[in-house]
């Protein structure tokens, strides 16, 4: 591996943000093109909340999710600190990414994740990528604590977000949200699991500020589904439940740090019920945009805020898309328009269309 691994469009994000990242000349930089994704206007969400509404489509990253921002510093810093193994816990992104980033380091990757609670695209990923993959009969709340030990004074490296290079490397996408806009958005939309992201984005913004990239900062708020709320309701949740299985978290390891976003930011953070996130995910995708369920939760959590009246008429908001609508196959197809039959002639083409 050297610094010449990708080239354009996207240089990933090490090479685009060397400076700005706890990374020197002696890391090896491993990397999969991630970053550069699109930030795209929604007509019709603009229209809906009477704002400019913007959609950072993390979808588009190599291995389909934000976690490959992160995941290029973690394992880059591990191949350089000479790690015999990448491990995390995960409810499917995570290991996805971890699993390609360590393939492409050549370095073996162990991932534990909640057995039946990780969509299949994901799981396909990591089984693909050669990562070596075991089911727990318990959540991912319980994986990453016996990761986390497992980790524990070991020649073992934990890439989950309280791996400090992970959350680095995902600061990026607020560096790119100001670039890209121009200016900073008034108001900033995210899902939440494990908090590590918003945690990223809260001091992508600030460092962009620092930095003179921008003024002013974001209300950020982060959005959690209902049966997986412990940060709205202040308590670990035992039984995480929703249908956005890439949330279904209980105990989040960065609360701390969502908190401090919310606060000092002045937004908050919110839950919506798994409805309104099987709504926004309709709605997106009916705009062209394919986005797996958690990555809408964003979406309901802009038409809950707009609602309670705390999206300011005219305001720049900007909804984070997490993963992509691929990554969850099963739950599409139980929930978009059906596959129609029809017999193989034109003409009952022509008649089942109304051409006829
Ligand atoms: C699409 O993969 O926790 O609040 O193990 O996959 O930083 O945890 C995934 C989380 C949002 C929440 N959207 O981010 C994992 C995992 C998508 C995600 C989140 C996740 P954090």
């Amino acid at each position: 591996m050297n610094r010449k691994s990708a080239t354009v469009p996207s240089p990933g994000v090490i090479n685009r943000y060397f400076d700005r990242l706890p990374v020197g000349a002696a890391t090896p930089i491993v990397t999969l093109g991630e970053g550069g994704t699109p930030l795209l206007l929604s007509d019709r969400l603009s229209k809906e909340a009477d704002a400019e509404v913007w959609l950072k489509y993390e979808g588009l990253n190599p291995t389909g999710s934000f976690k490959d921002r992160g995941m290029t510093v973690a394992v880059s810093k591990a191949v350089e600190g000479d790690t015999r193994l990448v491990v995390c816990a995960s409810t499917g992104n995570t290991s996805a990414s971890a699993a390609a980033y360590s393939a492409r380091a050549g370095i073996p990757c162990a991932v534990v994740v909640p057995k039946g609670g990780v969509a299949a695209g994901k799981l396909s990923q990591a089984v693909m990528h050669g990562a070596r993959v075991f089911e727990i009969d318990a959540t991912f709340d319980k994986a990453l604590r016996i990761v986390t030990e497992l980790a524990e004074g070991r020649q073992v490296t934990l890439v989950n977000s309280t791996n400090p290079f992970r959350l680095e490397g995902q600061k990026t996408a607020a560096f790119e949200v100001v670039e890209d806009l121009g200016r900073t958005p008034d108001i900033h939309i995210m899902p939440v699991g494990n908090a590590g992201n918003i945690t990223a984005y809260w001091r992508g913004y600030r460092e962009a500020v620092e930095l003179g990239w921008s003024v002013g900062r974001p209300r950020m708020y982060g959005v959690q589904a209902d049966g997986a709320a412990p940060i709205v309701r202040g308590r670990v949740v035992d039984q995480p439940r929703t249908i956005a299985s890439a949330i279904r978290i209980g105990d989040p390891a960065s609360r701390s740090g969502a908190l401090e976003a919310a606060g000092d930011s002045g937004g908050s953070i919110v839950s919506v019920p798994d409805d309104a996130i099987v709504e926004a995910y309709h709605s997106v995708a009916r705009e062209g945009v394919f986005v797996e369920p958690a990555a809408a939760a964003s979406v309901a959590g802009l038409r809950h805020l707009s609602r309670s009246g705390l999206v300011p008429r005219g305001s720049t908001v900007v909804c984070v898309l997490t993963g992509h609508g691929l990554k969850d196959p099963e739950v599409a197809l139980v929930h978009g328009l059906q596959p129609e039959r029809v017999e193989p002639q034109v003409d009952a083409l022509l008649e089942r269309l109304q051409l006829a």
